[in-house]
């Protein structure tokens, strides 16, 4: 009788993981994974699940429907995970790409170790240049102190993703996100914002108290070795005061260093800043964030970072142009339908509508020097296109833009 029981339980587990996945994962349950340990925010290139609510076990595999992203081999992507509570961790982080997909998590497909207790991760990680890992691969992230990718640790919680592993797909420049704790949206935001003529008045704040604001939106011009004031203000609220930092990712390689935390206030509701834009900062569109959180400088990580989990506060992106007016003003002379910039371009390629909504973008194709295609990007219905061409070979471009009315024009770019 006893073996006829094994039997049919192996049957049924057999079954079961036939159903869940072609490869058959192993899966932790962590007694207690589902509360404070749980992984609550996680972002990884496009994808981004904040608030996910887990199972109580511990537990949760997130369909490809819903959360997934594409992966270019030989790239580096902003991985920002974090639980909901900023110092209820039990510390540690681990996570794997089945980069051979057979169905294992071994040690070298270890893409990050975190043995610091943190409630909060920011890593960039980098794809490794391999042909054979192109598909579709599962991405397992752990949590509070799982050692292993099998590890049922009662304090533990893991999470599985399936991500896309491709080549030369093109996208625009991704960077780390920034989270809140969910009890503690809208308790204090970003209400102004303003640097020389970009003025975001009333924005209040969203759910998941993060806005990225592209230059479609709010933009201004910016020159290399001048000064610019900056004002930033929440409605007084709470009671409570905050800490404003601005960073701008000058050396466009989509992270925010500390040497580019351009400005940072004592606890206030409102704050004015003075910021220089350093000479010799390339010229182009530039990412700039503003943080406002409670616990700002003083908080349990000692700084403020740009990336993962405050205390209480929001975050807006902005995109700000430096130093390439005249090179715009001759675009503009020699087309008035779209903006290309920065031209010539290290690694992200706007192309923005000047036109009405008929000359949309509807498809570019990029051309090498010789005439052979090398991509067409389809970037959907949108004034603004960015084009990330960071791995493209040095030398000149055609770049074919066709419009929602089918008319084809065609720019000549240098990709530095
Ligand atoms: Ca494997
Ligand atoms: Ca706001
Ligand atoms: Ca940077």
């Amino acid at each position: 009788m006893k073996s006829i029981i094994n039997s049919l339980a192996v049957f049924v587990t057999f079954f079961i993981s036939l159903n869940i996945n072609a490869q058959n994962y192993c899966i932790p349950i962590h007694q207690y994974g589902g509360f404070d340990n749980a992984i609550v925010n996680f972002a990884f290139n496009t994808l981004i699940n904040i608030n996910a609510r887990p199972d109580t076990n511990g537990y949760a595999f997130y369909p490809e429907a819903s959360f997934t992203t594409d992966l270019n081999i030989g790239e580096s992507y902003p991985l920002t995970a974090s639980n909901d509570i900023l110092a209820g961790a039990h510390g540690g982080w681990r996570a794997w790409i089945d980069y051979n997909n057979d169905g294992i998590f071994d040690n070298s497909e270890l893409i990050l170790v975190d043995s610091v207790s943190d409630a909060s991760l920011y890593r960039k990680i980098t794809i490794p240049n391999n042909k054979n890992f192109i598909g579709k691969r599962r991405l397992r992230i752990v949590s509070s102190g799982g050692l292993s990718p099998c590890d049922s640790s009662d304090y533990s919680y893991t999470a599985d993703y399936v991500v896309n592993i491709t080549q030369n797909t093109p996208h625009p420049l991704v960077y780390g996100m920034p989270f809140e704790p969910q009890d503690m949206v809208g308790v204090l935001y970003i209400d102004v914002f303003k640097i020389n003529t970009l003025v975001n008045s009333q924005s209040g704040y969203d759910s998941i108290s993060y806005s990225y604001y592209p230059d479609s939106q709010f933009t201004t011009s910016m020159e290399p070795g001048k000064s610019y004031t900056a004002y930033m203000s929440n409605p007084v609220w709470a009671g409570i005061t905050g800490t404003y930092v601005i960073w701008i990712d000058l050396n466009n390689d989509g992270e925010f260093s500390d040497s580019e935390m351009m400005f940072t206030s004592d606890p206030c509701y409102a704050s004015s800043a003075t910021i220089k834009i350093p000479m010799g900062t390339t010229a182009g569109i530039h990412r700039l964030r503003v943080r406002y959180d409670w616990w700002g400088s003083s908080g349990p990580s000692g700084s403020l970072s740009p990336y993962g989990l405050g205390s209480a506060g929001e975050t807006e992106d902005y995109d700000i142009s430096i130093g390439h007016t005249s090179g715009l003003e001759d675009i503009i002379q020699a087309n008035n339908q779209f903006m290309v910039y920065p031209n010539p371009v290290k690694n992200n390629l706007y192309i923005k509508t000047i036109g009405s909504d008929e000359q949309e973008v509807k498809s570019i194709s990029v051309y090498n020097e010789v005439g052979q295609l090398i991509h067409t990007y389809l970037p959907g219905t949108s004034n603004l296109s960015s084009l990330y061409i960071s791995y493209y070979p040095s030398g000149i471009y055609l770049l074919n833009i066709i419009s929602q009315d089918n008319k084809k024009t065609e720019y000549k770019i240098i990709k530095e």
